[in-house]
């Protein structure tokens, strides 16, 4: 088995700049709340919390030139962009706390980067009801955080584009999308255009979580660096209340578990985002503390030792 990271460093990024309803700036918060770094302590990982990055306020705004607040979320992700950055050159795991998912640009941005300077293979896993993958000529709102899969591809405004580095941070076949149940109509015309490989629900309900997740997660080997990127809305409304989207029909709490800890088999998760959650919808920061019980699975967390049930099974 391969041994995964053992540093772990929390990124706040308190802002809803990219989103269509405000309250994911007090993600950060609602996340320490419900004991994320406690929980990954009691793992066994060596967890630094950086705190909070800072950035302009949210001007809400209606879109100029098909975008919501550009320069404002093009602030934010140099910030991002520089605080993930600096912890992948410490050797450390990065986990972005959002903060809406037009964050991802910064932090999928820096982890790119940080891979071709190392040789290392990226792959990118998006959990997500939605598949992010507007741009200005098709976004039915302007909002940012419809965009971010779009942007790291290639497909976007040249400073969130070049925000890393002169070409795209990602090309489509390294990202893997899972949980997709709304795509806008000129939206799905580029997916398919551009042939991202996207488990939707109806995928999932066919073939079943693991089946779906085995192929998610084909073809890793010991260079490849995993990056969950994990939209809060991908979880069942039942479930996860507090996110300014919901959609219902998505994984329920024991698919997302096993979603979750199929990944930390692999060995080769090396960066992270919790984004979307909007306390300001919660209900007693349930949907924070789902997360939480999420994110300890990936980290490894199980119910019995894997050599066990081994064991058990015979
Ligand atoms: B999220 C939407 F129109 N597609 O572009 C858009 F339905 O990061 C929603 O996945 C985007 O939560 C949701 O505005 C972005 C809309
Ligand atoms: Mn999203
Ligand atoms: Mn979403
Ligand atoms: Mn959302």
């Amino acid at each position: 088995m391969p041994t995964p990271p053992t540093a772990v460093s929390l990124i706040g990024a308190p802002t809803d700049i990219g989103a269509g309803s405000r309250g994911a700036s007090m993600g950060p918060e609602a996340l320490r709340v419900a004991g994320l770094a406690e929980a990954l302590r009691a793992l066994g990982l060596d967890v630094a919390d950086r705190g909070n990055l800072h950035g302009p306020p949210n001007p809400w705004q209606p879109a100029h030139g098909g975008y919501r607040h550009l320069d404002e979320v093009v602030a934010w992700n140099r910030a991002v962009h520089a605080a993930v950055q600096a912890e992948l050159a410490l050797g450390r795991l990065p986990i972005l706390l959002g903060g809406d998912h037009s964050l991802a640009i910064g932090s999928i941005g820096a982890v790119a980067r940080h891979c071709r300077q190392q040789g290392r293979r990226l792959r990118v896993l998006w959990l997500d009801a939605h598949a992010d993958f507007n741009t200005s000529a098709i976004t039915p709102s302007g909002n940012l955080h419809g965009m971010p899969v779009a942007v790291l591809c290639g497909f976007g405004p040249p400073p969130l584009v070049h925000l890393g580095g002169d070409g795209p941070a990602l090309q489509p076949a390294q990202v893997r999308q899972i949980g997709i149940r709304s795509v806008d109509a000129g939206e799905k015309r580029f997916v398919h255009a551009q042939r991202l490989e996207v488990y939707d629900m109806r995928y999932i309900d066919e073939m079943g979580m693991r089946a779906t997740m085995e192929q998610a997660l084909a073809g890793l080997d010991e260079h490849t660096h995993l990056h969950v990127s994990f939209d809060v809305d991908f979880l069942d409304p039942e479930i996860a209340p507090g996110v300014g989207t919901t959609v219902p029909g998505g994984p329920t709490y024991r698919e997302a578990q096993l979603c979750m800890e199929m990944i930390a088999d692999t060995g080769r998760l090396a960066s992270l985002d919790i984004v979307e959650l909007n306390p300001a919808l919660d209900e007693r920061n349930r949907t924070a503390r789902v997360a939480v019980e999420l994110v300890e699975s990936l980290f490894g967390k199980s119910t019995l030792m894997r050599e066990h049930q081994a064991r058990r099974r015979g």
